[in-house]
């Protein structure tokens, strides 16, 4: 374990600094750790799923590349590593399931034949741990969207089949939301579109537009169930024409009063993704996030605090609405220790908010609105500087946790127990 002492004396070093600048960051303390980040259940086994026979990340634009051992190839296993995960955390998580990991006992239940039943399990699991379930449809990997059109689709046939599913996926949503007592955000994300330019861009849409109408004339309380929308520039294959695009999905969510989730890879690479919260909040009841790192394009890279998620957890913070606001993490990095790629991922938004909870908020308004531009700038950089990461590291001791690097020590015993015997390839240390 880390030295206490030198990590409680760096904390009284960096209250005091932080008061001289007129914020309290044991205050800052409490508020982080009543956020609550949604782990999506997907990097611990590469978006495959465990649907029978045999499941993995099939089509729709998105790619897991890498093949480190150690990937969960059970329920069992997938909930060992998110418990393994929570357990290196500091604060409160949930976890983000999505519809291809029901608890299927190896019978094979196509999409649109998803019950409650299926995931009953996975609440009971939650139930157990005290947290919430957030849960997505899953719209790709399956032979009915190999066509690259699901809920847009011009066929009757596969359009069915796909309202079907997310039906199903709202009613089993409302029901985790239900039975755990915390809202369960149900969030869409279809890979539609085209490989080249279309020419029929409009039916496409107006088609989901219909689809959506019908998926949502099911009414839920919304303490139960939050019905979130995720847009999309391109994916691969998918490179001229995203029918749910930015645009497509705020104008509905606007008139439908749904959320609308921001992934942080899916604008064009020079966009800001934190400047769209204050942007959208003055229209929408709330917002959901995939906190991602996008290298390029929608590489889906381990999340990491950078400037981008600075930007938002700050304009979440500024805007006061960390309770609007639905923060979770969507990345698939196959190509390290899985495990670490969620800590790293989940612990950089975590610096991230704090960081923005130690501003000075007030203090750079006021440089702002007397012109003083110069200083606002300074005083930013000024703040980069402060010992937040001491702050942190108070955190995490006084949650039991390792700090900083420590916890790598902690995720190579767990790979070397329990990783390692998923795969023949692999040993360490
Ligand atoms: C794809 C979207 C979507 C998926 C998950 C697996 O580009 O980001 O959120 O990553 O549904
Ligand atoms: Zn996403």
């Amino acid at each position: 374990m880390a030295n206490t002492k030198l990590i409680e004396d760096a904390y009284r070093n960096a209250k005091e600094q932080y008061a001289e600048l007129g914020v309290d960051t044991d205050k800052a303390i409490r508020k982080l750790d009543g956020v609550e980040i949604s782990l999506h259940c997907w990097q611990a086994d590469d978006v495959g799923g465990f649907e029978a026979p045999d499941s993995r990340l099939d089509g729709g634009g998105i790619q897991a590349t890498g093949d480190y051992p150690g990937k969960a190839r059970t329920i069992e296993e997938l909930r060992g590593n998110i418990e393994e995960v929570m357990s290196l955390l500091p604060g409160k998580q949930r976890l983000n399931l999505h519809a291809s990991y029901g608890d299927f006992k190896g019978r094979k239940v196509d999409r649109d034949e998803i019950e409650i039943e299926h995931f009953q399990s996975w609440i009971d699991w939650a139930k157990k741990l005290g947290i919430g379930l957030d849960f997505n449809p899953t719209c790709f990997s399956h032979p009915l969207a190999d066509a690259g059109f699901t809920l847009s689709s011009k066929d009757p046939k596969i359009r069915k089949f796909w309202i079907e599913h997310v039906k199903r996926t709202r009613k089993i949503a409302a029901e985790m939301g239900k039975q755990l007592g915390s809202p369960c955000v149900n969030n869409i994300w279809i890979p539609d579109g085209s490989k080249d330019t279309p020419v029929d861009r409009n039916t496409h849409r107006k088609i989901l537009k219909e689809s959506l109408d019908e998926i949502f004339s099911e009414h839920y309380p919304e303490e139960y169930l939050i019905d979130s929308l995720e847009g999309k520039l391109f994916g691969l294959g998918l490179e001229s024409m995203t029918v749910g695009s930015h645009e497509f999905y705020l104008g509905y969510a606007v008139r439908n009063n749904k959320i609308v989730c921001i992934d942080t890879g899916h604008y064009h690479p020079t966009e800001q993704p934190g400047d769209k919260i204050s942007a959208m909040l003055q229209f929408l009841d709330g917002l959901m996030l995939h906190i991602s790192r996008g290298v390029h394009w929608d590489s889906d890279h381990v999340t990491i605090f950078n400037d981008d998620v600075q930007l938002i957890a700050q304009e979440i913070v500024r805007a006061n609405a960390l309770d609007r606001v639905h923060i979770g993490l969507d990345y698939f990095d196959a190509s390290i220790n899985r495990i670490g790629a969620y800590v790293v991922g989940a612990r950089a938004v975590q610096l991230a908010l704090l960081f923005a909870l130690l501003e000075p908020t007030d203090e750079l308004r006021s440089f702002e609105e007397a012109g003083k531009d110069f200083e606002r700038l300074a005083y930013l950089e000024a703040l980069k500087a402060k010992p937040f990461g001491a702050v942190y590291d108070f955190y995490c001791v006084i949650n039991n946790l390792p700090t900083g690097a420590e916890y790598l020590k902690e995720i190579e015993n767990y790979e070397n127990d329990i990783l390692s015997t998923r795969s023949n390839r692999h040993s360490l240390g």
